[in-house]
């Protein structure tokens, strides 16, 4: 295994111009001819072509028409002796690979009898020899010929341009894309497959044509996606001015699948997960996640596909900016501020509990890493989501409006070409000179360079002689693997003020002078500590730090629980306002698992609390989704990032007590909160009917685990009615997870009713095993009851999605089932990440990520997690993948 250092970023000592595939596609024997066109890059001194190619057995080398003689060198296909100047050259390699024998899902692989190919980020090389990097973009035709009953759908990137009958019962199409683009875009699709299809006419007066494709039999989930995608092409319209460049757009979805979905040019393939949806098998959270990746792949095509990355440490460019984009998508979709709201909420919270442990761990990274030994290590949430908040920091410094502006600026510069985030940021700046990022362009770009969360540290001064109110503020942030000393960032700081008595907004003035106007501020931290001091400050206030999330820190104020009560009955900011309620919550848990480490009194949360919860559950204008969200502790995840040790069966059962305490303190308020939102009439997926059903599912939740404990049959026995009659698949599988979730007796039935009614849906099956694997351990029962169902006969580890709904719900969505005293956890996951990495090690390393923060373990825990990855690291053989998170966490 080779560390490959973006330092050491050279360009192509080649172009490759054109490319003409020829596929003769089989399961065992897939034949693959590629004529190219390349010529020598002029900028670079002579020397021989190196062509990477991976699992490929090669047959046929031609120069100009002629043998050529040529050498291996490990995987490179090495031709030393091409014809010197400027002319064209072309070359013809002959390969063939197994596609049947491609467990990895990398390259060409078989998926349910049909084909399909993923080449982000280095699979194309498993296709054939070439130069597999972002930065050579191509021109592609490609012909597909295949059995024509097997294999009635052809598929690749462009336009069909021909297609046709062949001997012995085969046929071809043949595909021309007609933009240029780097190998990692390549794809096609070969099976039988059945399409949604929608005309549409762009803003511009251009016509298209749109398909999702799937297996026959699901059609009828595809209305959803089809809306989505849409709904995505009029939005980059209209937000962006950026239209759809194509003739036909394509959306095929596969049942495996490493990840989510790929912005293949104009052949997106997709996860089934994230494209097939009817109100009978998927939730609520399903179409929202829908609609979010279809517009993410959408948006790819201009963020990533028409302005690619020039090598991969630049991947955020193009993720960092597409998830971005796909939030404020899905914002802008939303009817009102306050659903907007909730989108943001769900965003942090993602950021918070995925990537500040990741930036805290061995794996932490800079947004623009430095180096890595796997690419695929470095699809991770650090590129994407923290990329986001840095491009998301760049529109708060520069306003909505500017943001476009820099948008057009960018595409005006690098459309068609291979670049690096720098190019981007500094489009951003230059069409915003005389903002506060142009102004601090160098410093800010520190968030691309530095790895890891800063803290902000605030502290407030009232002087009611002088009406004024000064905030202190102080910026650190910690050591990260390989960077020592962090130099201070750009971080945009959000204020509002709200007096301590009243509650009410105050108004903000500074004392040079100038007013802040509205009832927010938006401050500019560049050093180490500043302060600002607002004036007119008639009472003493509560200060709203960091609203909207406003910058992706650590915000450490020393809030009293009177102060935080206040932000959360009155902050007109419902970010700071929800995050109030999870401060109260966290600093209960926090207390409680110091307090009473040695003793079994768990009773957090004191009545302030309760009663705070009651008055938001009760509100009467507060939306439904933003009160479930109030309402939802801080995971198991996120409290265990607050301490310094870690004893996850202590916060499991701290935060299971907190539970209990909120469900039998509410149950009268449960039971009005569940009438009066149960019902929702005809199902739609919008955020105000899918907030009512959230609602209403966590009051079933929290009225089944109060009945369980005290031993009431009644709410039981009317859950699982629920359960039975539910109309839609959120309700059905809410009931479904109040019953499992509070272990009552009637979860077994309820599970297997559930089996037998799902038992040919694969994606509620997922959800099936999910939920056994993830629910809340009670004595030890969890790890038997997941050894089990790896036996079950629906279970198949080779399935990227199958093995993540048992082994990752388990080893990574639940804590408290997974740290276990005796470490039989921790051999579970040694083994399975074992088991993965021999069949795919881009899922094997997923799963061995479980384990990142094993150093912050209390004892038994954490020698047993440091056992449990020396046995991994001690296996000969393991991918790089794997090794090299093991070897990072080990280190
Ligand atoms: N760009 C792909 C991810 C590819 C992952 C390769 N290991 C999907 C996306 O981000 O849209
Ligand atoms: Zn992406």
């Amino acid at each position: 295994a080779t560390t490959v250092l973006r330092a050491d970023y050279t360009a192509p000592a080649f172009w490759i111009d054109t490319v003409d595939l020829s596929f003769d596609l089989d399961p065992v024997k897939s034949r693959v001819l590629n004529k190219m066109t390349l010529c020598r890059n002029p900028d670079v001194p002579v020397q021989a072509l190196r062509l990477v190619g991976e699992e490929l057995n090669l047959a046929r080398v031609l120069v100009n028409g002629q043998g050529a003689t040529f050498k291996m060198d490990g995987n490179h296909l090495v031709l030393e002796n091409l014809p010197e100047g400027s002319d064209p050259i072309a070359l013809e390699i002959f390969t063939t690979c197994n596609p049947s024998k491609n467990t990895a899902l990398s390259g060409l692989y078989v998926s349910n009898d049909s084909f399909f190919t993923q080449c982000e980020a280095e699979g194309f090389r498993r296709i054939t020899y070439f130069l597999d990097r972002p930065d050579v973009m191509a021109s592609y035709t490609v012909t597909l010929r295949a059995d024509k009953a097997k294999y009635p759908v052809l598929l690749s990137n462009g336009n069909l341009v021909d297609s046709g009958d062949l001997e012995d019962g085969r046929h071809f199409a043949k595909w021309v894309d007609p933009h240029k683009k780097p190998c990692y875009l390549f794809a096609l699709v070969a099976g039988q497959l059945v399409a949604r299809e929608q005309r549409i006419t762009s803003r511009a007066g251009t016509d298209h044509l749109l398909q999702v494709y799937v297996r026959p039999g699901d059609l009828d989930k595809t209305e959803h996606a089809m809306n989505s995608l849409m709904a995505s092409v009029a939005w980059d319209e209209a937000r962006f001015n950026l239209p759809l460049d194509l003739e036909r757009f394509m959306i095929v979805a596969t049942s495996d699948f490493n990840m989510g979905a790929m912005e293949n040019k104009g052949l997106n393939i997709f996860n089934t997960k994230y494209v097939l949806a009817n109100q009978a098998t998927a939730t609520d959270v399903d179409y929202a996640n829908i609609e979010s990746v279809v517009g993410h792949e959408y948006f790819h095509n201009w963020t990533g596909n028409r302005i690619t990355c020039r090598d991969w440490f630049q991947l955020s460019l193009k993720e960092g900016l597409t998830v971005f984009r796909d939030q404020e998508f899905s914002q802008d979709l939303c009817a009102d501020a306050s659903a907007r709201a909730v989108k943001r909420i769900e965003d942090v919270r993602v950021l918070r509990t995925a990537q500040f442990p990741e930036d805290a761990g061995p794996m932490a990274h800079p947004v623009r890493p430095d180096s890595y030994i796997e690419i695929n290590n470095f699809y991770t949430v650090t590129i994407y989501e923290k990329g986001a908040e840095v491009v998301r920091m760049m529109q708060t410094l520069t306003s909505r409006k500017g943001f476009e502006q820099g948008m057009k600026l960018y595409f005006e510069r690098f459309d068609g070409q291979a670049v690096t985030c720098d190019d981007f940021a500094q489009s951003i700046a230059d069409a915003n000179l005389g903002s506060a990022l142009a102004q601090h362009l160098p410093q800010f770009k520190r968030w691309y360079s530095q790895a890891g969360t800063p803290r902000v540290a605030a502290r407030g001064e009232f002087d009611a002689a002088a009406q004024t109110y000064t905030l202190h503020f102080s910026q650190s942030c910690a050591p990260t693997p390989g960077q020592a000393e962090k130099a201070p960032f750009v971080i945009p700081v959000s204020i509002g003020l709200l007096g301590a008595a009243s509650g009410n907004a105050l108004p903000l003035a500074l004392q040079d002078g100038s007013v802040a106007g509205a009832d927010s501020h938006l401050l500019v931290l560049t050093q180490a500590t500043q302060s600002i001091t607002f004036v007119n400050v008639a009472e003493a206030p509560v200060p709203s730090i960091l609203r909207g999330f406003s910058a992706p820190v650590v915000l450490d104020y020393d809030y009293s629980d009177a102060e935080l009560l206040t932000l959360l009955a009155n902050d007109p900011d419902p970010f700071n306002r929800w995050e109030a309620g999870q401060r109260l919550a966290l600093q209960s848990a926090i207390h409680s698992i110091a307090a009473h480490a040695d003793s079994t009194g768990v009773n957090g949360l004191n009545d302030a609390y309760i009663a705070a919860m009651r008055e938001v559950l009760r509100h009467p204008t507060l939306d439904a989704a933003f009160k479930e969200l109030v309402l939802t502790l801080p995971s198991e995840t996120y409290i265990a990032e607050q301490l310094d040790v870690v004893d996850p069966q202590r916060i499991h059962s701290v935060r299971e007590g907190m539970r209990l305490q909120l469900a039998t303190a509410l149950q009268a308020d449960w039971e009005w909160a569940y009438a009066t939102h149960k019902d929702n009439g005809a199902y739609r997926p919008d955020p105000l009917s899918s907030g009512r059903r959230a609602l209403a599912g966590m009051a079933l939740s929290y009225l089944c685990l109060a009945a369980t404990a005290s031993g009431d049959p009644v709410w039981p026995g009317k859950v699982l009615q629920r359960f039975k009659d539910a109309g839609n698949m959120t309700d059905r599988f809410n009931a479904l997870q109040a019953l499992v979730g509070s272990g009552h007796a009637l979860a077994a039935p309820a599970l297997a009713s559930f089996h037998a009614m799902f038992k040919d849906e694969a994606l509620v099956l997922d959800k099936w095993f999910a939920l056994q694997a993830g629910t809340s351990d009670r004595g030890g029962q969890v790890l038997p009851a997941v050894r089990q169902l790896l036996s079950h006969p629906d279970f198949n580890i080779r399935n990227p999605n199958r093995a993540r709904s048992v082994i990752f719900s388990y080893c990574s969505g639940n804590p408290g089932g997974f740290h276990r005293a005796d470490a039989a956890g921790y051999v579970f996951w040694s083994e399975r990440v074992m088991e993965l990495d021999a069949i795919n090690p881009q899922v094997a390393a997923r799963l061995a990520r479980a384990m990142d923060r094993w150093k912050k373990l209390a004892e038994p825990y954490r020698s047993a997690a440091r056992e449990a990855l020396v046995r991994v690291a001690a296996k000969a053989d393991l991918s790089n993948d794997v090794r090299e998170v093991v070897d990072r966490a080990l280190a």
